[in-house]
């Protein structure tokens, strides 16, 4: 069965419960990170030397960085619905993966930690990280609003999974934040899927 090492509130460990769950597959989970044992124990950094969650053990085979492991769990169980196999659609899923690790997920940072972990070291950086974030979710909302219903169009795949934890973050958090009917209905379009429910759209921001 597979093993993953990572608390459940983290957005990346997210990504991976999320897709366990669309693949079907079992897995034990054990509590690492924030709240729980701490990344710099010994037996943590011979896992991940990043000190990072999530990692997955399946058998023999170990493996870090969540859009890795999505990406992983999606060709071992031949989803080519989730991650297609045509070269450029494959290319522009993966540009959504990349992007909410990157700019989309940039504004999040700050807000999610100064507001809800409260970390002193974010707190004056909420007001510019929100106007980020509206600024990147504006983008989702225009792209949603042309060619939704999903990422890549009429169907979920992959690139839905850490876009759908990034937008779960941005309404389970309360702060003034402008309209965005498209990402509104995507919001409620994700929360049919019982692994959105489950790690998503569970109430944790
Ligand atoms: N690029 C990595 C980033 C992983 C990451 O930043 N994980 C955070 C949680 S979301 C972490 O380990 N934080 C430290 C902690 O929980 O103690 C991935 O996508 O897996």
């Amino acid at each position: 069965m597979i093993k993953v090492y990572g608390r459940a509130n983290s957005i990346n460990v997210r990504r991976v419960l999320w897709m366990l769950d669309e693949v079907g597959e079992p897995f034990e989970r054990e509590d690492w990170g924030r709240g729980y044992r701490s990344l710099d124990e010994p037996a943590f950094r011979a896992l991940n030397p990043v000190g990072v969650v999530p990692v997955i053990e399946d058998g023999d085979f170990r493996l870090r960085e969540s859009n890795t492991i999505v990406r992983y769990l999606a060709r071992k169980h031949n989803r080519t619905d989730l991650y297609p196999d045509d070269l450029r659609k494959r290319a522009l899923t993966e540009t959504f993966m990349d992007w909410s690790s990157t700019d989309f997920g940039r504004g999040m940072t700050p807000v999610f930690h100064g507001l809800i972990v409260k970390n002193p070291a974010y707190v004056n950086q909420v007001e510019a990280g929100i106007q980020e974030w509206a600024r990147q979710m504006q983008v989702l909302e225009a792209h949603l609003t042309k060619s939704g219903p999903y990422v890549m169009g009429e169907s979920f795949t992959i690139g839905d999974i850490p876009v759908g934890l990034v937008v779960n973050r941005w309404y389970a958090i309360d702060f003034k934040k402008p309209d965005f009917p498209a990402v509104a209905t995507y919001y409620d379009r994700l929360a049919q899927r019982p692994g959105y429910r489950a790690h998503g759209r569970n109430g944790t921001p």
